[in-house]
């Protein structure tokens, strides 16, 4: 039996990793194999990108097609050697962040045009895409704010909130999009509750998803 995805995104700060655990405490309940990934990152080059991706570059300027291409690099080494193995196998990816963040970030914040955008999709993921997407919704100024009181901002972090407004405006109308053509491939959350709120706003979703994912593959 093959397996699904699950990815969790969000702004910084809305609560991605902090709510990981319970969705995949959840997904390990349910009787199955449970693997996480991180995005950019999860393959050692994966990762080496992550590194090269968050620096601060002070001596020259990265430019926003660097910043893209890598992201869909790391993308494709993860997808490729680490995600659908584990799909195939039968095992449950939950993953923090995925495509959405680069709509998001490079097409939203940094207004990367829509058909360069859909032309890297196409040629990385082909038609790949998550089984089920939880978005964590939150104002940047209170995102940034959390991930400010966990230590120094790295060098996206650092962009005005102009760019964070538009990443959050993209994540909106793509998660939009999204449900219009199918009601359970998405949830949004309300990421500004406290901790306890969020965590059961997210199983509460995953758990309308899982019964509608198993009814249909059931049928
Ligand atoms: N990026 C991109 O541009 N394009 C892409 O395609 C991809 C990524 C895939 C990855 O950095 C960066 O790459 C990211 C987007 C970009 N950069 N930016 N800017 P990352 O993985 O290091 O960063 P992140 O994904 O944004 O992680 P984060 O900042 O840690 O956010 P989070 O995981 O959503 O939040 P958290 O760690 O769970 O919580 C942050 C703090 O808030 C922490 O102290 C918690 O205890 C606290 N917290 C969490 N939830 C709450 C609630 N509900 N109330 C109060 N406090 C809370």
């Amino acid at each position: 039996m093959s397996g699904a995805f699950i990815v969790i995104e969000g702004l910084e700060g809305a609560g991605k990793s902090t709510v990981i655990g319970a969705v995949s405490e959840y997904i390990k309940n349910k009787g199955h194999d449970v693997l996480c990934t991180r995005e950019p990152g999860g393959t050692p080059m994966a990762e080496a990108i992550r590194d090269c991706v968050k620096q601060d570059w002070s001596t020259e300027e990265v430019t926003q097609e660097t910043e893209l291409l890598l992201m869909y690099a790391a993308r494709s080494q993860l997808v490729h050697n680490v995600i659908k193995p584990a799909i195939n196998q039968g095992q449950y990816v939950v993953g923090d962040r995925h495509n959405l963040s680069s709509l998001a970030y490079q097409g939203g914040g940094r207004q990367v045009p829509d058909l360069t955008m859909s032309q890297l999709k196409t040629m990385t993921l082909g038609s790949f895409s998550p089984n089920f997407t939880l978005y964590l919704d939150i104002e940047p100024i209170l995102g940034l704010s959390r991930a400010r009181g966990r230590g120094e901002l790295d060098r996206i972090e650092m962009a005005g909130i102009a760019f964070f407004e538009r990443a959050r405006e993209r994540y909106l109308a793509e998660i939009k999009t999204m449900q219009q053509q199918d009601a359970y491939s998405a949830a949004i959350i309300d990421a500004s509750q406290d901790v306890d709120s969020v965590r059961e706003s997210v199983l509460n979703s995953l758990d309308a998803w899982y019964s509608e994912f198993h009814h249909a593959s059931r049928s």
